[in-house]
């Protein structure tokens, strides 16, 4: 009985130690085979001595073999959870790794209309151009009556002019003047003179609307940069000579601009002026020396100041200086296009 006993306890001591020891599933599994096995396993091999105890010791031999049977697999079981838990971890990411290089991250860009818009600024400020700034929803005296549109003017109808349907509802009550979408930064020059007395020398630059057809340079939607100057003695030389500058400092000392004679009815004499450009001339703007009826319609004298005026689209200026060939291009919003800018 005592030799069973013995046996017993020197199996549970080896067992305990060699799946603590067991580094690896193979190795957990060779002691596996060793001490559980059902066909030679040693637990097996202790099993047969119970045959040889005396009658009156077998339940206790027995109950002790049982405890020392459940140890063993015990100590197989934790040992097979110690080596899975291991192997889990390895598996997943370390939190931090400080050695991997850096994820890009992907930064917006301003619209290359509104970075238009800011050099446009810039350059003209170095000019002595202040910016001004008027609102997108009009009323008639500022879109035409004050810029000496009469009301049968054909530039007043609605099919030219994106009208505001609630204004036009109410257009017949009294105090009710209809409204419209701006279709020129002209409506700044007035609103500036009527406020300001001179000498003024300002830019309004902001969208404009006209239900034009889009096509490779009309666009319904677009922004002109309107400029205007007013003091004693202004000229039509000045006029040329700041448009020069203008475009060359925008566009490049090479670029060659021409001006025709045109027809504004807020401007007398008036051009309109052309940008040379794949081999063809592409009109870029309006200009000309401020009407007479204008500086009367806001309070200024005519016989004391004269002053010029442009309206410049400001798409048209961004496509020749970035060779964009359609200006639809600036309203798809197409990231791989405005990436570019
Ligand atoms: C005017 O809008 C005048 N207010 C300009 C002006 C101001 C003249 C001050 C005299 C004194 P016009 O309609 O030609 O003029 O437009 C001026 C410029 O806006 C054009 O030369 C062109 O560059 C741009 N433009 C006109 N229509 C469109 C359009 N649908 N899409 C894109 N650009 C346009």
């Amino acid at each position: 009985m005592s030799d069973f006993l013995a046996d017993l306890d020197e199996l549970q001591t080896a067992a305990e130690q060699r799946f603590a020891a067991a580094a690896s599933s193979d190795e957990l599994e060779a002691a596996r085979v060793e001490f559980l096995g059902q066909k030679s396993g040693r637990i097996k091999d202790v099993q047969k001595g119970l045959g040889a105890v005396p009658k009156e010791d077998k339940p206790a031999a027995g109950k002790r073999f049982n405890e020392v049977k459940q140890a063993v697999q015990q100590a197989f079981e934790s040992a097979q959870q110690r080596i899975e838990a291991a192997r889990d971890e390895s598996k997943s990411e370390p939190l931090f790794d400080p050695t991997l290089p850096g994820r890009p991250v992907r930064l917006g860009r301003l619209h290359p209309i509104t970075q238009t818009i800011e050099e446009l600024k810039d350059i003209m400020g170095r000019l002595g151009f202040s910016v001004a700034e008027g609102p997108e929803i009009e009323d008639e005296r500022h879109n035409f009556e004050a810029l000496n549109i009469p009301a049968d003017h054909p530039a007043r109808d609605p099919l030219e002019n994106f009208y505001l349907h609630a204004a036009r509802a109410g257009a017949g009550k009294q105090g009710d003047a209809p409204l419209l979408l701006r279709s020129q930064t002209s409506t700044v020059q007035i609103r500036v003179m009527e406020h300001t007395p001179p000498p003024v020398r300002i830019i309004a630059l902001g969208r404009v609307y006209r239900p034009d057809t889009p096509d490779a340079t009309h666009y319904p939607m677009f922004h002109q940069m309107e400029g205007l100057w007013v003091d004693r003695r202004v000229t039509m030389a000045d006029l040329k000579s700041v448009l020069r500058l203008f475009a060359s400092s925008y566009l490049g000392h090479d670029v060659h601009i021409r001006f025709r004679p045109s027809f504004f009815p807020f401007t007398e004499p008036s051009v309109e002026c052309d940008y040379h450009w794949n081999d063809r001339w592409t009109e870029f703007g309006g200009a000309g020396m401020v009407d007479p009826n204008v500086l009367q319609a806001v309070g200024y004298d005519p016989e004391e100041v004269t002053g010029f005026a442009f309206g410049l689209g400001v798409e048209r200026l961004c496509m020749r200086r970035h060779h964009i060939t359609d200006i639809r291009e600036f309203y798809r919003n197409d990231v791989r296009f405005l990436h570019q800018f």
